[in-house]
């Protein structure tokens, strides 16, 4: 994690998704993306999510990501406090994350969160979504994105099956 001015925050609704969310940890970190993770719920620290949200414009970060799991409402709640884009992720749970999925993707008309897939890959993809969205003003970062995307062409391209 950057010391820097974080440019992304990633909120998370338990310290149990942290297995889960530090693929987006390692993802932002890999593109050089000064970011912070914190451990704060919507329901169990509703106080501190809305201090933490409100502030981040000022402070200058761009994109937030928010994971949760179950009844997930942490990503609507961060994105009812701030216009900045807020990417969800939902985490797996009892019923495999599919209650986490509809309850972060399901979001009524009027405030928006950028739902990715369950788990790691929704980790992941969350974290290159948030370097593209900076990208757009970062020329450095695009041409970072274009260079993950050749080797990943390549490592399909040398794989062979038995
Ligand atoms: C959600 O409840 C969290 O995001 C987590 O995915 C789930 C379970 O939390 P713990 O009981 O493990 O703290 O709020």
């Amino acid at each position: 994690m950057s010391e820097t001015s974080p440019l992304v925050i990633v909120l998370m609704g338990s310290k149990s998704d942290w297995e889960i969310m530090k693929n987006a940890d390692e993802t932002l970190s890999r593109f050089g993306v000064p970011h912070e993770c914190r451990v704060l719920s919507a329901h169990r620290t509703p106080s501190e999510v809305s201090e933490l949200v409100s502030a981040a414009e000022g402070r200058g970060v761009k994109v937030l990501i928010a994971a949760a799991g179950a009844a997930a409402h942490l990503a609507g709640v961060v994105a009812a406090h701030t216009v900045l884009p807020v990417l969800g992720v939902p985490m797996a749970s009892v019923l495999n994350g599919l209650d986490s999925l509809l309850s972060t993707v399901q979001m009524p008309a009027g405030i928006p969160v950028g739902t990715l897939a369950i788990g790691k890959a929704g980790a992941t993809n969350a974290a290159l979504l948030a370097v593209a969205i900076l990208g757009v003003e970062r020329p450095d970062l695009r041409d970072a994105l274009r260079a993950f995307r050749a080797e990943q062409a390549e490592t399909i391209l040398g794989q062979t099956l038995p």
